[in-house]
C-alpha cells in the first residue's frame, strides 16, 4: 500500500515499512506542505505519515476521508481535528510515553539555564563582556528547595517532578483535572487550584495539551498572580501563554524569567525582543530532539501505520472510539 510520509525518513525507517511491501513517497523540501500540496500529495496513498506540523483540518478530512491511518510523529495531537476523524472512522496514531524523558529534560535544562541566566551569559562572552569581575553582577537564584509547580502532570511533568525532586529537593505542586497517584505517592506531589499552582510555584513548567481550555491561560491575570521571583517553563505549546502578556509581565518583574522550548507561531522571529532579555531563555523546539526519542517515536509511528494498513486497532490511539462503530 502507498504511505505518503511529509519529511525524508533515515534508511532503517524507510526499510521497516518497505519490507513489508508497501510503497513510500517522502516530500523532501526543506518545508512543511501547505494545505493544498498535503491534499495534492497524498490523492494516491492509504496512509499518512505525519511529520512536523501539518493541518489534519475538517478540509484535509473532507478531502482525504478514505486514509486508513494518520500517523502522528508527535504526542501531540493538537494539529489534528479528532472529532472530525472520529466521525469520518478515521484512525489517529500518536507516539505516547517514549518522548516524555527527553521533554521533561528540555524542561530541567532550560529551568536551570534561567535560573543560572546561562544563555545570557554565554551572549556575554561571544559579545566580549567577559572582564571585569563584579561579584553581584548577573547572578542567578537557587533552585534547592524551591517549589515546582506543574500545569498538567501527565507522562512529561512526572519525569520532571520526578528530576527536580531528585536533584534539587524541590517539593511537587499540580493542577489537573483529577488526580494523579503515582506522582503523590511516589514524590509526595499535591494536587492544588489553577491559583494555588500560581501564587505557590517558584518554578512553574506547562505540560498541557493544547486545547481549547488550555489556548492562553497563562495570560496577564495569570503572571499577575505568580511570585516575583518565579521562572516559567513552557516545553508543551507555545499557544498555552500569550506572549504579549509574558513580556510584559517579565519587563514589569512580576515574574523572574522564563524557559521556553515552543512559541507561538513558530518558528519566533529572529527580532523577538524576548530573545534579547537576559531572564530568558528560548529553544526551537527541541524537546523530542535525540537520537534516541526521535527512532522510538518513528518505530512507534511505524506499528501505527503497519497495524492501521493490516486493518487493525492502532497500538497508540488517540481515537480509540472509531473501533466501537
Ligand atoms: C515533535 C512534539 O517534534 O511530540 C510532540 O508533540 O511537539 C515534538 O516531539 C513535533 O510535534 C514535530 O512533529
Amino acid at each position: 500500500m502507498n504511505i505518503f510520509v511529509t519529511r525524508a525518513l533515515p534508511e532503517t525507517i524507510r526499510k521497516s515499512l518497505t519490507d513489508r511491501g508497501h510503497t513510500l513517497s517522502e516530500w523532501t523540501e526543506k518545508r512543511d506542505l501547505s494545505a493544498s500540496e498535503l491534499i495534492h500529495n497524498t490523492r494516491d496513498s492509504d496512509a499518512l505519515f505525519s511529520i512536523g506540523k501539518n493541518q489534519i483540518d475538517k478540509h484535509f478530512l473532507a478531502a482525504r476521508p478514505n486514509l486508513r491511518v494518520i500517523a502522528l510523529c508527535s504526542v501531540g495531537y493538537d494539529n489534528v481535528d479528532v472529532a472530525e476523524a472520529t466521525r469520518l472512522g478515521v484512525p489517529i496514531g500518536n507516539t505516547p510515553g517514549v518522548l516524555s524523558k527527553a521533554t521533561a529534560d528540555t524542561a530541567f535544562l532550560l529551568m536551570q539555564n534561567v535560573a543560572r541566566k546561562a544563555f545570557h551569559n554565554h551572549k556575554e562572552i561571544l559579545r566580549g563582556h567577559w572582564g571585569f569581575f563584579d561579584p553581584m553582577a548577573d547572578l542567578g537564584i537557587e533552585l534547592q528547595g524551591k517549589t515546582l509547580g506543574i500545569y498538567g502532570l501527565g507522562r512529561i511533568g512526572f519525569e520532571l517532578a520526578r528530576s527536580c525532586r531528585y536533584a534539587f529537593d524541590m517539593p511537587v505542586i499540580y493542577h489537573n483535572r483529577g488526580h494523579n497517584e503515582a506522582a503523590e505517592q511516589e514524590l509526595g506531589a499535591r494536587r492544588v487550584s489553577f491559583e494555588e499552582l500560581l501564587g505557590q510555584s517558584d518554578v512553574l513548567s506547562v505540560h498541557a495539551n493544547l486545547s481549547k481550555e488550555t489556548a492562553g491561560i497563562f495570560n496577564r491575570a495569570a503572571f499577575s498572580k505568580m511570585k516575583a521571583s518565579a521562572i516559567f517553563i513552557n516545553t508543551a505549546r507555545g499557544a498555552i501563554h500569550n506572549e504579549a502578556d509574558l513580556r510584559q509581565a517579565l519587563e514589569e518583574g512580576q515574574i523572574w524569567g522564563a524557559g521556553l522550548d515552543v512559541t507561538h507561531p513558530e518558528p519566533m522571529a529572529p527580532d523577538n525582543p524576548l530573545l534579547e532579555m537576559p531572564n530568558v531563555a528560548i529553544l526551537p523546539h527541541i524537546g523530542s530532539a535525540t537520537i534516541e526519542t526521535r527512532i522510538k517515536m518513528m518505530q512507534l509511528t511505524v506499528e501505527n501505520l503497519l497495524a492501521g494498513l493490516a486493518g487493525q486497532q492502532l497500538p497508540y490511539c488517540v481515537n480509540p472510539q472509531v473501533y466501537k462503530k
